[in-house]
């Protein structure tokens, strides 16, 4: 293995290797075999999987959905178990296509059961869902698994219109289900591991069971989806010229850092540990796609690629034997840029094996801040990693978020600062948000902004917000910032802090780049001095917006919630 630790000249900064953590090679499972897996037979009705729609998604974020990771896992296993298994994917519907595919589901008398993969902000379209299929069949059996499912097990079982619940790991367990639905057998599947049910009104769950090993489960079954809708995608969210075949494979879960605002912070969240392919396994499916599928782009869409180095290492020995040809993108912490870590050898190693795009969650530009939601970073590790990956050529996504609790108005002008330095230091650089903190459940920090007034949902019924969710605040609304001085104020001070700092972004059309530089003069002002009265140019571009949207994607036209926009990037 080329690893030579000591000829870096990266420079340190302030904790970086410290905060980095490593895993050891054991918690890797080995390599690619394929287990052997018990087949069923007589399974004559098939199991649909469900992607419903986050209800603030326009026609234009549904260009660039990403696969659905979960529902391919769950079809994965499977159809390697003689399952017939569907995947209908809401997302990358129209809305006429949706309302012909929905008839066409409540109408078929084919399915033994519609599983769902949920996360909160599918919840209201999920409910239309599956109340519209109980309508016209009352008997059809809805299974819900996904992250609300992990986070909410209970309250989701509870609801009168959910039979099952998923709340860990589903690949094995949804072939235990379906065996024992297709027996049509008298009594409870107590047996089943991570499921709950309802025995006489009153909610069972049972144990977690062993979890796959993440290495054995089959490839990804991208057949199953209309995949041209999802494979035409530019790596880079604004520049449309970066438009390659566009692939997104997982190769591992969990993350072992414990930031305040992430499901990975909770104890008892998968115990936090990271458990990762191996780079064999993930090279394996790397070249199935590329012949079966000409796939000629991977996103690595885990929350952080790089936490295992020796499995990187390897990934890149494994590129260069292989002489595999293709490019692509991954999440990685800015504290990882350190002389024992991804030093400038390891980072050039990195850009000949085709990554064109580095994102990481640097959130903000104020230490106090940092520290705050435990971040386990300094501002000046991101500093470092922008001259790392300006010297050796490879774009960098920097994502941020603001209005957190105890978060002053310093604090968000430390990261525009940020921001702006970044620029200065790479110009091809990406910035996503900063975009309004939406307080997701499941952490620590929600946790918090509930004790400090943010309205608690109890049961899945409260997640039905249908036509109350929007782009800028996503589930909640301005008065539910109970810790922010003048909450209304919160997306002027987004909207004038973009436009005065982050400039026209790479891609962006030529006639909202002018009026971007046109107004970054009366933003700057407007910021800098805490003046948002009259916001005249902020209603202009929200009402004149979703036109130019149609033309281009633009840094502005990204203002969506904060975790949401995020978690895309971690
Ligand atoms: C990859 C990913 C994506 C991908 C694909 C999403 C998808 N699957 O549809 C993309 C980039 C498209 C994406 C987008 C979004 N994401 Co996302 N994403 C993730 C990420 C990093 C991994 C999820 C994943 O695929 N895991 C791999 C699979 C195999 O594992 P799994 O999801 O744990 O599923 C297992 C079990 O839960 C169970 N299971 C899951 N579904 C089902 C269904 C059934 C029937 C059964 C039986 C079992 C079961 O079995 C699975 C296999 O073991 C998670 C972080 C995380 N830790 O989960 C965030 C995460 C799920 N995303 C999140 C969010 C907010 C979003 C967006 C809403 C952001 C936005 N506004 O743009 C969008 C919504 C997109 C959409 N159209 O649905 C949040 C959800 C928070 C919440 N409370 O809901 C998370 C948790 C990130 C975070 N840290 O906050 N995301
Ligand atoms: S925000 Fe990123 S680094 Fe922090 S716990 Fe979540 S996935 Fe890990």
């Amino acid at each position: 293995m080329n690893d030579d630790y000591n000829a870096s000249t990266i420079p340190e900064a302030g904790l970086l290797e410290s905060s980095t953590v490593l895993i050891d090679e054991s918690e890797l499972v080995s390599s690619g075999r394929k287990a052997a897996r018990r087949k069923l037979s007589n399974v004559d009705k098939k199991v649909v999987l469900v992607r419903a729609n986050p209800e603030d998604w326009s026609e234009a974020d549904r260009i660039r959905v990403g696969s659905p990771s979960s529902l391919l896992a769950i079809a994965s296993v499977l159809k390697d178990s003689n399952v017939p298994v569907e995947i209908v994917d809401f997302s990358v519907l129209t809305k006429d296509e949706e309302v012909e595919c929905l008839n066409n589901l409540a109408s078929r008398d084919d399915i033994l059961i519609v599983g769902f993969s949920l996360m909160s902000v599918q919840i209201a379209h999920c409910l239309r869902i599956i109340r519209k299929l109980k309508e016209r069949r009352p008997d059809t059996k809805i299974i819900i698994g996904g992250i609300h499912a992990v986070l909410y097990p209970e309250e989701t079982c509870q609801h009168e219109l959910v039979d099952y619940v998923c709340y860990a790991d589903g690949e094995e367990m949804m072939v235990d289900l379906v065996e024992f639905l297709s027996k049509k057998e008298e009594g409870y599947p107590t047996h089943i591991p991570a499921l709950l049910y309802k025995k006489n009104g009153i909610v069972q769950k049972n144990p977690v069971g062993e979890l796959p090993e993440i290495n054995d489960l089959p490839y990804s079954p991208y057949e199953l989806l209309d995949l041209e809708k999802y494979v035409h995608r530019s790596w880079h969210p604004t520049d449309p010229t970066h438009k390659t075949r566009y692939f997104d494979i997982l190769t591992g879960k969990g993350c072992p850092f414990r930031c305040t605002f992430c499901i990975n912070a909770l104890e008892d969240f998968y115990d936090r540990e990271y458990r990762g392919m191996s780079a064999e396994r993930i090279l394996d499916e790397v070249e199935y796609l590329m012949d079966k599928h000409g796939a000629q782009h991977f996103k690595f869409v885990d929350e952080l690629f790089f936490v295992n180095r020796k499995r990187l290492m390897q990934f890149l020995d494994l590129v260069e034997e292989r002489k595999l040809k293709f490019t692509w993108t991954a999440n990685i912490r800015a504290d990882y840029f350190t002389r024992t870590y991804v030093d400038r050898k390891v980072l050039q190693r990195i850009k000949d094996s085709g990554c064109v795009f580095l994102t990481m969650g640097v959130e903000s530009g104020s230490q106090r801040m940092l520290d705050f939601m435990k971040k386990d970073m300094k501002v000046e590790s991101t500093i470092a990693a922008a001259e790392a990956l300006a010297e050796i050529g490879v774009t960098g996504g920097f994502s941020f978020m603001y209005a957190l609790p105890g978060e002053k108005n310093e604090d968000v002008k430390a990261t525009f600062k940020l921001i702006q330095k970044l620029y200065e230091i790479h110009p091809d650089t990406y910035i996503f948000g900063p975009a309004i903190f939406r307080p997701y459940p499941g952490n620590t920090l929600y946790d918090l902004c509930v004790e400090k007034g943010f309205p608690e949902k109890k049961n899945l019924d409260d997640w039905d917000l249908m036509g109350k969710i929007d782009r800028e605040w996503g589930f909640s609304e301005a008065e539910d910032y109970k810790w922010v001085e003048k909450p209304r104020e919160l997306p002027y001070l987004g909207f004038y802090g973009k436009l005065a700092y982050i400039g026209v972004q790479k891609g962006t059309g030529i006639v909202m780049g002018n009026i971007q530089r046109l107004l970054a003069v009366v933003a700057k002002y407007r910021f800098e001095n805490d003046y948002y009265g009259l916001p005249i140019e902020f209603f202009l571009f929200k009402k004149v917006m979703p036109y130019l949207q149609l033309l281009t994607w633009t840094s502005l036209s990204c203002q969506n919630g904060g975790k949401a926009k995020y978690s895309e990037t971690m």
